[in-house]
């Protein structure tokens, strides 16, 4: 029998457990755990031997954008470097785009609050403002954030502003793939690489940005060179109150677009020129 409930969930939910006895669920909970516990290590183990992206079907971004920089490292070899250097008790934030989706995957937290993500709402911009925010409330705590290069973009005036007087430091890293990468990432899909306003200015240095407003930056574009960049970022926030900004280059490999199930290929509904769109 199925039965609505419309009601506060945690006053339901007390109302719930109240009703159980001490064993309700048990059955079958080892085997759960298990289960859990197995699902849990074979997704480590894939997400391990994940280098790159998959092209889909019919189209070669990925495969073009490998070839086109084999030097710098991908998203993916760039968050486990990332993942082998975060201390166990940080908090992070994490920016809309493509580079942040795909390295959602890799963090893996023992304590709640660690983790600040701008959920369905999307905005670029949050990866900067929020990690600020964390450090405010929690000076003892490492705290790093992540945005890409152009969601960072959107809110890096705040680097104006983090470094005065006592104000705590913070270390905040920046996908540098020179791209909006989860535009262009369905206009690969959907658009046949007809790529509009995608590109992000390359002449643009964000480490010489940071330390223009007077903090730590620093450029790193091979792993060895993120990882120590990245574990001496957070040593100088937590014993000298740094703030540094770690500029990491990346190929322009792409992942999963967000909404595949809503975008579809343009639909021609009249012989419509390109000259008809001029004066
Ligand atoms: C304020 C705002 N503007 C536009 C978008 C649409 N949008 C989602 S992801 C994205 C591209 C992000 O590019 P970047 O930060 O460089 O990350 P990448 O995808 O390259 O890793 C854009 C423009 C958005 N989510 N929020
Ligand atoms: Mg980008």
């Amino acid at each position: 029998m199925d039965v609505g409930i419309q009601g506060d969930a945690g006053l339901v939910a007390q109302d719930l457990l109240a009703q159980l006895s001490d064993t309700a669920g048990q059955e079958g909970r080892e085997a759960r755990l298990a289960l859990v516990s197995e699902r849990q290590q074979a997704w480590a183990q894939e997400l391990e031997q994940m280098d790159h992206e998959n092209d889909d079907p019919g189209t070669t971004w990925n495969q073009r954008a490998i070839a086109a920089n084999p030097e710098h490292m991908s998203p993916r070899i760039a968050w486990r470097a990332i993942r082998r250097v975060m201390p166990e008790n940080a908090i992070m934030s994490s920016d809309v785009g493509n580079n942040c989706a795909i390295g959602n995957a890799y963090p893996s937290f023992n304590e709640p609050r660690k983790y600040l993500a701008p959920g369905l709402f999307g905005p670029c911009g949050y990866g900067f403002p929020s990690i600020l925010g964390a450090k405010v409330g929690n000076h003892d705590v490492p705290v790093v954030g992540f945005a890409g290069d152009g969601a960072f973009g959107i809110t890096m005036n705040e680097l104006t502003a983090c470094g005065r007087g006592d104000r705590p430091g913070v270390t905040m890293v920046v996908f540098r793939n020179y791209q909006w990468g989860a535009e262009k990432r369905n206009t690969t899909l959907w658009y046949q690489d007809n790529f509009v306003g995608t590109e992000l200015n390359k002449g643009v240095e964000y480490a010489k940005l940071a330390e223009a407003c007077g903090l730590k930056g620093i450029k790193v574009e091979t792993v060895e060179q993120l990882e120590e960049g990245l574990a001496a970022a957070i040593e100088g926030q937590m014993q000298r109150n740094e703030t540094t900004l770690v500029e990491v280059v990346l190929n322009q490999e792409l992942g999963e677009p967000f909404r595949r199930d809503a975008m579809k290929a343009p639909v021609e509904v009249a012989g419509i020129q390109a000259s008809d769109m001029c004066d």
